[in-house]
Parts: C-alpha cells; structure tokens; sequence
C-alpha cells in the first residue's frame, strides 16, 4: 500500500469561454515606462527580469513614457500609422472578396499590425524576413505593389506566383520577404541559416523570423534557438503570442507557467517580452535587436503580446471557443487608435485627417484590386494555364512530363 493519490496530468485551459468572460490578469502587465532597457552589449542570461515583464512605451493616455521611447519623427510617426491603416483597409477589402468567391481563402492579421509594420522600419533595405501568413505589413509598409499582392490572392493569370501558392503565401526577394512556408516553424530554421550565410559571405545584412505562439511547439522552433545562439547568427527571433493558435489558447503551447521571451534567455539568447499593440515599443524593440544583430552581439528573441482580433482564416469561426467580443476586453487595446491618440495628443494629428487618410488608402486599394481583378479571378476563371506547371522545375523537361503536357495539350 502506499499513500500516493493516483497521478494525473495537467490540462491547462484558456480564462474565458463562449459565454463567460476572459480574465485577463493571467497576462501579467508592466506600466508604461517601467521596464528598463539594458545596453546592447548585455550578456543574454542579464534578460531574464526583461523575460518576465513587459516592455511599453505608451500609457493610457497616449504619452510616450520611458527608456524605450524611441524619439520617432513626426514624418515616422505618419508613415507607421498610413502602414498600419493601409494594412488594415486592405485585409478588410480582400475578407469581402472571399465572401464574393473570387479568392479562395484569406487571413487577416486584425490587431496585430504594430508588429510587422514598425519591426520593418526598423530594419534596413536588404534584411530578409522569413514571415508567417500574418506579417503581410512587412510589404505593405516596404510598398510592395498592391496589385501585385492582389493578383497572388486571386490566383489569375498575373498571379506572380502562377497559382502555385496558397492566397496570401506571397513571396518576393525584392521586397526581402522570404516565400510563406504553410509547413510551420520552418522559417525560424531558414532565417538562422540564411543569417549564418549572410556571416559567412562577409555581408552586412540580417535576418528576421517569425513564428506564432503555437507553432513554438515545433521541434524546428527549438533546433533554430540552438543554433541561433551556438553561432552567434545575426537574426531577430519574433514570437507573436496572440494567445491563440486556430482554437487552442497559448497555454497548451507553454506559455502558462513562464513566457515565450524566457525560452530564449534559457537558450543562451538575451530576450525581450514587448507590448506588441505599442507601435513604439515595437519600433524600439526591434532597433536594439537589430543594432545587436548588426555589430554580431548575437541573436535577439522578442515576445510580442498581441491579439488575434479576428478568425484564425476565412475558415474559422472563433465565436465557438472564445467569448463574441473579448478583443474589445484586451488590455492591451488596439495599435492603431494608440498611435492616433498619441499623434492627436502631439497636435500633429486629427479625427478629420485621420478620417481623409481612410478615405485616401481605401480608393488607392479600390483602384488596385478594380486592376488586378481585370486580370481575372477565381469568378471568371481566368487563372494561370495548365501549362505553367510544367514550367521553373527542370532546366530541360524530362521525356516523362513532355509526354504529360502533350497528353494535356497545354
Ligand atoms: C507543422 C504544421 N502543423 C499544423 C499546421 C496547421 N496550422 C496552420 S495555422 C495553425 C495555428 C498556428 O497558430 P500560431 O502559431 O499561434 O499562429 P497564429 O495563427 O496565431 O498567427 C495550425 C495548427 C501547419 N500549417 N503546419
Ligand atoms: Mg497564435
């Protein structure tokens, strides 16, 4: 006999559920300001305070509080915000031409556009990201050609991809944005080695991978830190923890009992966990762990706490395992009324320019899609001939696929 009750396992579940509101304090906040910001050269095991709090720069009034102000421009301050809305106009537009069938799927990244946006004007010309489905504002605020986009989406026959990638894979080496993996993790593995290239060329410039809460459970997530920190690899890691990944809440991924940013102090890898709904925590996050990757002080990972606003994809309905409106109840608020509030409180900003801008973005993406759908779309079924697949693979068609095309007679 023995005195053991029978063992059990742990199954952690999210505060809130349909019809019961979420408790937000399992996020455990820090006040604006508050946290401190080490130099650039710290040891990366002197991050792990920094793993554990919150990096923020704006209060609730809209004041840029702290050590990690990063002292925008006004002209910085107006081109992240036209990002952002840009951004945000555009997800909105392609949703209602999903709905309309003339594309097959789409994902929207609703509440997190602080993230991809001003990480990109912090990095430079030539820095390659390797994003998931939802950093579509790193070519929005490069200024990638919005109908190009568009015909991607539509999968017609000015698709620069042919159809051969799922809407919203986009991929552009111009742009420095490395081809959407629908594998996950498999950036954070391809951003370390492309960095560790970058070194072994002698070149200047850096990678960034990003990977969402719950696909930190890949094995690749791991391999990537292991390396990243082994050879020092000029990379930026970015987490987006926007608490969910499709119906699973972050607990299930580990981020309960400790953070997503502690994973990579454990690692060796000094780590930041920043408000990633605070454009200008963001923009100076990711300055110091670029300015780090740049003079080979090391890799940096960074924990952005977010909120996927909207559904998983076109496919989802998050109204089935989540409270209707818990975005409305995030703390954290949403990233472009912050960055409008605080340009507002500057006296460079207001609710009729604000509103003129809306109007300006939206007939520019108005035009756009009105282009790229005179290409075709899913509707009229002018997409990229049968042929193109046996194109880009072999130097020289194999006998076998020359027999295939002419049984297809394409
Ligand atoms: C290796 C792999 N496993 C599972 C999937 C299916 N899948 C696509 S998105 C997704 C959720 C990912 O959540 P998260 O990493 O938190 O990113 P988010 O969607 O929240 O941005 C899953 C499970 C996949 N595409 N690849
Ligand atoms: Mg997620």
């Amino acid at each position: 006999m023995n005195d053991y009750a029978p063992l059990r396992l742990h199954v952690p579940e999210p505060t809130g559920r349909p019809g019961c509101k979420t408790d937000f304090s399992y996020l455990h906040l820090s006040d604006a300001g508050t946290v401190r910001k080490p130099d650039i050269d710290v040891e990366p095991a002197d991050t792990s305070d920094l793993a554990y709090s919150l990096v923020r720069v704006l209060d609730e009034e809209g004041h840029a509080v702290g050590p990690w102000n990063p002292e925008l421009s006004h002209e910085q301050l107006l081109r992240g915000l036209r990002a952002m809305l840009k951004t945000r106009i555009f997800d909105a537009r392609m949703i209602t031409a999903q709905r309309q069938k003339k594309l097959s799927f789409y994902m929207q990244c609703l509440g997190e556009e602080a993230i991809a946006v001003a990480h990109t004007m912090a990095l430079h010309d030539g820095d390659m990201c390797f994003p998931t489905y939802r950093q579509q504002g790193i070519l929005i605020t490069r200024e990638y050609p919005l109908v190009e986009m568009i015909c991607q989406l539509l999968s017609n026959e000015a698709d620069p991809l042919k159809g051969r990638q799922l809407p919203i894979m986009y991929s552009s080496k111009a742009a420095g944005f490395f081809s959407i993996s629908g594998n996950l993790a498999t950036q954070f593995i391809q951003a370390v080695g492309w960095g560790m290239a970058s070194a072994i060329k002698g070149d200047t410039k850096i990678a960034s991978a990003w990977i969402g809460d719950g696909a930190t459970a890949e094995a690749d997530f791991h391999t990537a830190l292991t390396f990243a920190h082994v050879y020092r690899a000029p990379v930026i890691l970015n987490v987006v923890n926007n608490q969910w990944a499709i119906s699973t809440f972050q607990a299930i991924a580990g981020g309960e009992g400790t953070t997503f940013a502690n994973r990579g102090v454990g690692c060796g890898i000094a780590s930041l966990r920043v408000d990633g709904n605070d454009v200008l925590a963001v923009h100076a996050a990711s300055q110091w762990a670029a300015e780090r990757a740049r003079r080979n002080l090391g890799p940096s990972l960074i924990e952005w706490v977010t909120y996927r606003a909207g559904p998983h994809s076109t496919s989802d309905d998050p109204s089935k395992y989540r409270p209707a409106d818990d975005y409305s109840h995030f703390p954290l608020g949403d990233p472009i009324a912050r960055l409008k509030q605080h340009m507002v409180g500057l006296g460079i900003w207001s609710e009729e320019q604000h509103e003129a801008l809306h109007k300006e973005l939206e007939g520019e993406i108005i035009s756009a899609q009105k282009e790229a759908e005179s290409h075709g779309s899913l509707l009229d079924g002018h997409v990229p001939s049968a042929a193109s697949m046996f194109e880009d693979v072999y130097a020289e068609l194999p006998e076998h696929l020359r027999r295939q095309r002419q049984e297809l007679g394409v």
